[in-house]
């Protein structure tokens, strides 16, 4: 079975210079032969970078970059031409020319396989401590469409050319179904309502269990708040009219009920993204109608975690309080996930000083924060050997592109954050992981809740 796929436009002359399949292992068929970047658009509609590339061997590899919206202040640069007009100053023109001349003259020829050299020379290329000459989203494109083109030309899933046979894990979805914060029109501070169906056995059931709460919270919604209540944020999740936190923790728990589940089969989990909350002139946060201190909001997390079956907050505090993380996580890192995401930015030196006091136990890792696939995959090793649970994510702009299925798998980390079971930007995620679960078969591992530091009471 191939989970790649081909490109009948480029199949034609190369092919007929392969004929044979003996041939992969020849090294002059890793070589890049064409690399290709146009401007498409993502599920917001804002313009964003795709790349594709071609090997000797006839191998397609294809990725569009992603985008945020509550993006962390350390992030690598999105380039965007903001003094164009077109598409109101968000057009990705100049890196699509970039990657077309510069990037494209310096990587054909070179061996696809050589991930760390090709992604060094990028960053080189590039020249700027935070990509934002060429721009990471140009670069993280480039970077991952190279890897599936020396996939497809050992005619390789994606996954399993990142983990090799040791890549059977497939993660726990935390599935974002109410939408808040800039991810939606309301006024929920917190901006992701997560459930966790982590007491499945394996991931196409947990995904099932997903979808029924899904529909049950669809119809409870509607119930209670009527019809446009079922409207969609950025990620699928609903956004209804609501104010409070415990608002929308309670009508999730109903959900579940009404679904037929408990807290042994569905956890739940948070993103909070304080920084988009966080006032920082006051230093306050501003939820739920009140100011809090970031004492208060501490508080308030573990009153919500004893109320609660929450086994992961993300972003519980601002971008830059690695010492309120870490207090936090001396309290009730044993029991549940405080996850780093504009805390940590997938950025090794900012992973580092988290270890270094302990302000977390676990980082969200989305590869266009920092720009490539090898420093991706550094700061994925890096998290692991410090014993960090490391959770793949999506944006909240997306694409059809499917890649961090693969690299959840391959990768090892356990779980991944890929938004509502709805949207097909979303579903493109979900239904590759039901793909690798099916070439898997009965090698498919699915930790559960053991991927957490407790089950949940
Ligand atoms: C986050 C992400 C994805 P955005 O904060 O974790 O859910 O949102 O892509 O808008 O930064
Ligand atoms: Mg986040």
């Amino acid at each position: 079975m191939h989970l790649g796929f081909r490109f009948e436009s480029y199949q034609g002359d190369l092919k007929m210079s392969f004929p044979s399949l003996l041939l992969i292992d020849s090294d002059a068929n890793f070589e890049i032969v064409l690399l290709k970047a146009r401007q498409v658009i993502d599920s917001r509609g804002n313009p964003t970078v795709e790349v594709e590339v071609v090997t000797q061997g006839n191998g397609v590899g294809r990725a569009i970059a992603p985008a945020g919206a509550s993006k962390g202040k350390y992030e690598a640069i999105e380039k965007r031409d903001s003094s164009d007009k077109r598409f109101f100053g968000k057009a990705v023109y100049t890196a699509v020319h970039l990657i077309n001349t510069e990037v494209a003259d310096e990587l054909i020829g070179m061996d696809s396989r050589k991930q760390w050299i090709i992604d060094r020379r990028l960053i080189e290329l590039d020249g700027t401590p935070n990509k934002a000459r060429i721009g990471a989203n140009a670069i993280v494109a480039t970077s991952l469409a190279v890897a599936k083109a020396a996939a497809d030309t050992y005619g390789m899933p994606f996954f399993w050319y990142i983990g090799g046979r040791r890549a059977r894990l497939l993660p726990v979805p935390l599935m974002n179904i109410i939408n808040g914060g800039k991810h939606a029109g309301n006024e929920l501070a917190i901006q992701e309502f997560m459930i966790v169906p982590a007491g499945a056995d394996k991931f196409s059931e947990a995904l099932r269990i997903g979808c029924e709460v899904y529909y049950k919270l669809k119809e409870l919604l509607k119930r209670t708040y009527g019809k446009s209540a079922i409207n969609v944020g950025d990620e699928g999740g609903f956004a209804p009219p609501m104010k409070n936190t415990k608002e929308a923790l309670d009508i999730l728990l109903k959900a579940i009920e009404e679904a037929g589940y408990s807290h042994d089969v569905v956890a739940l989990a948070l993103d909070a993204a304080s920084s988009s909350f966080y006032d920082e002139s006051k230093k306050v946060y501003r939820i739920d109608g009140k100011e809090l201190s970031r004492e208060e909001l501490i508080d308030f997390f573990r009153e919500l975690i004893e109320e609660y079956p929450i086994v992961s907050i993300e972003d519980p505090l601002e971008e830059n309080d690695f010492e309120g993380f870490a207090q936090l996580t001396r309290e009730i890192g044993k029991r549940i996930l405080i996850v780093g995401d504009d805390l940590f930015v997938t950025n090794k030196k900012r992973l580092s000083k988290g270890i270094e006091i302990g302000a977390a136990n676990a980082i969200l890792i989305k590869p266009n924060q920092i720009g490539t696939l090898s420093e991706t995959i550094e700061v994925v090793e890096l998290a692991k050997r410090s014993d960090y649970k490391t959770i793949m994510s999506h944006r909240s702009g997306e694409s059809e592109d499917s890649s961090i299925a693969d690299l959840a798998v391959g990768l090892q980390t356990g779980i991944i954050k890929t938004g509502a079971p709805a949207r097909g930007e979303r579903t493109a995620k979900y239904n590759q992981l039901l793909r690798i679960e099916e070439f898997l078969g009965d090698e498919a591992e699915f930790l559960g809740f053991r991927v957490f530091p407790s089950k949940p009471k």
